[in-house]
């Protein structure tokens, strides 16, 4: 018997959406904010994941911008499918969604490439996805005030059709959404998300024998919770599900990683796999319907040893573009970095990093609870500017360690901000504008250490993990390493110099 284990993509990876073309799996995560948007990713046992690139990745693709939503704006909830060896991946864009001009598609043949600009189709509300019937027909499935709705969908015209009907509210939980549609032995399967994305999140069923319903609950709802559960993975929530080519099937869901009391989770919500079977034309889902961390199973579509997977990320910055583990918020306006020549140059304008703004700001996604990140920095500071590396919720909160100028002196500083809680923990004199800074998490700590021309590791301070977590500060998103340089109201004098960057789970 085989086994893996959950997540099977960790990190800030919400919302998974899953399709297949011959052998190989196909999967789609929401990004909020930060650019390039909708990570895809792809396998053949379904739980070791290879990141292929972004959906959105062009600037002239998509705007994304700050809102006056506090955090977690931009890109929710994609949905993937294949139609004919074309790949269609539709989603939400909230920042425009009241105006219901948020929810568009792209469109391709290669998944690896490039992908078509949006086709906006003017529909209301989240979590939109497609379902191509076998008869021919393509519809369109999202959620508007609490209710899931359905309308036919012209490919060719590439716009909505038809009217909109509403097919179900769900069990009665909060938050009826995440809708997909599926067809098996001449039923109509629609699974959608209950209870909200927090711990009383919940997967629930209905099926009808026509698309537009009516739909009958499953008589086993939840089909999927880990709600009033004593678990390690808890909000399990959010799912797709998907056939092999074996006829086996899969969902995968969303999941957080919980510590502490009461439970809370600063690594966002990750993907996780479910083994699915059939018994009396209804799914059940994992273990009767909840999920473990590990799992056995002898019927994964490819084969896959087990292994702890830890990453060990070393960035040189010799190439001329960035590699895809590299996020920056909102989708760049201009140029604010450079690299290829050994360093990431770092531009930063006028902007704090307690600005909801697309700054000077580049950083990976903290995807273990135990991790060790270091990076080298040089950067001479004048009055007001500021660069160092961040662990980093969102704009409120965040503690950095950064290279400033106090009393005509570079300093070094350890800054925590929590909420409107702001403090300086620690100011040291660096005498040649240089420094090695390195950050270690676990589950108690973010603790900051420096390195000076003597090359001896010294601590510089800590911050508890506790208040960098979704449940303190956060909503929809997990945390990032991130290097940054802010002008705190002019532009910087000259650029911020990093090298060497180092990202290795422990
Ligand atoms: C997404 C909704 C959800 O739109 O969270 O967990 C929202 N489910 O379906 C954002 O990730």
């Amino acid at each position: 018997m085989a086994k893996y284990q959950n997540p099977v993509v960790r990190g800030c990876y919400p919302d998974p959406s899953v399709c297949r073309r011959g052998e190989w799996f196909y999967l789609v995560n929401s990004s909020f904010e930060f650019f390039p948007g909708v990570p895809i990713s792809r396998s053949k046992n379904l739980v070791e994941w290879e990141h292929i690139g972004y959906c959105i990745d062009r600037e002239e693709q998509l705007q994304l911008s700050p809102t006056l939503r506090q955090s977690a704006s931009g890109i929710f909830a994609p949905s993937i499918r294949c139609k004919d060896d074309t790949f269609y991946m539709v989603v939400t864009n909230v920042t425009e969604e009241e105006k219901d001009n948020g929810n568009f598609y792209v469109w391709t043949k290669d998944p690896a490439g490039a992908w078509s600009d949006p086709i906006f189709l003017g529909t209301e509300g989240i979590d939109p996805s497609f379902f191509f019937d076998d008869d021919g027909n393509d519809y369109y499935i999202g959620t508007s005030n609490h209710q899931i709705y359905i309308c036919t969908l012209d490919l060719k015209e590439q716009k909505i059709t038809g009217k909109r009907t509403v097919i179900w509210e769900g069990t009665g939980g909060s938050y009826p959404e995440g809708p997909h549609i599926y067809k098996k032995s001449g039923w109509y399967y629609l699974l959608i998300s209950e209870g909200g994305t927090e711990r009383s999140h919940m997967i629930t069923m209905a099926r009808s024998k026509q698309i537009e319903g009516p739909y009958e609950a499953c008589p086993y709802n939840p089909v999927l919770t880990n709600r009033s559960l004593l678990r390690p993975i808890e909000s399990v929530g959010h799912a797709d599900l998907v056939e092999d080519l074996n006829g086996n099937w899969w969902a995968v869901c969303l999941g957080t990683r919980t510590f502490s009391y009461p439970p809370k989770h600063n690594l966002g919500r990750e993907t996780m796999l479910v083994p699915v079977n059939w018994e009396n034309d209804w799914p059940v889902f994992g273990n009767h319907g909840s999920l473990d961390q590990e799992i056995e199973t002898d019927c994964l579509p490819a084969k896959y040893t087990y292994c702890e997977k830890k990453q060990d990320y070393y960035c040189d910055f010799t190439s001329e573009k960035l590699d895809q583990s590299w996020n920056c918020l909102y989708t760049p306006q201009h140029s604010f970095y450079k690299t290829g020549d050994g360093t990431l140059q770092l531009f930063g304008d006028e902007h704090s990093l307690c600005d909801m703004a697309g700054y000077a700001w580049l950083g990976v996604r903290q995807c273990e609870h135990n991790t060790k990140a270091s990076v080298e920095l040089e950067f001479k500071p004048m009055a007001q500017e500021e660069a160092g590396l961040t662990i980093f919720m969102n704009h409120k909160h965040h503690y950095e360690a950064a290279l400033v100028l106090q009393d005509g002196t570079t300093k070094l500083i350890l800054r925590r901000q929590i909420g409107s809680l702001y403090r300086i923990e620690q100011e040291i004199a660096v005498p040649n504008d240089k420094v090695t800074l390195e950050l270690e998490s676990d589950l108690d700590n973010y603790t900051f250490y420096y390195r000076l021309e003597d090359g001896k590791r010294k601590l510089l301070g800590k911050g508890e993990t506790v208040y960098l977590t979704t449940e303190v500060g956060g909503s929809f998103t997990g945390n990032y390493i991130a290097l940054y340089a802010m002008g705190n109201g002019k532009n910087c004098s000259s650029p911020a110099k990093f090298s060497n960057f180092t990202y290795k789970e422990i």
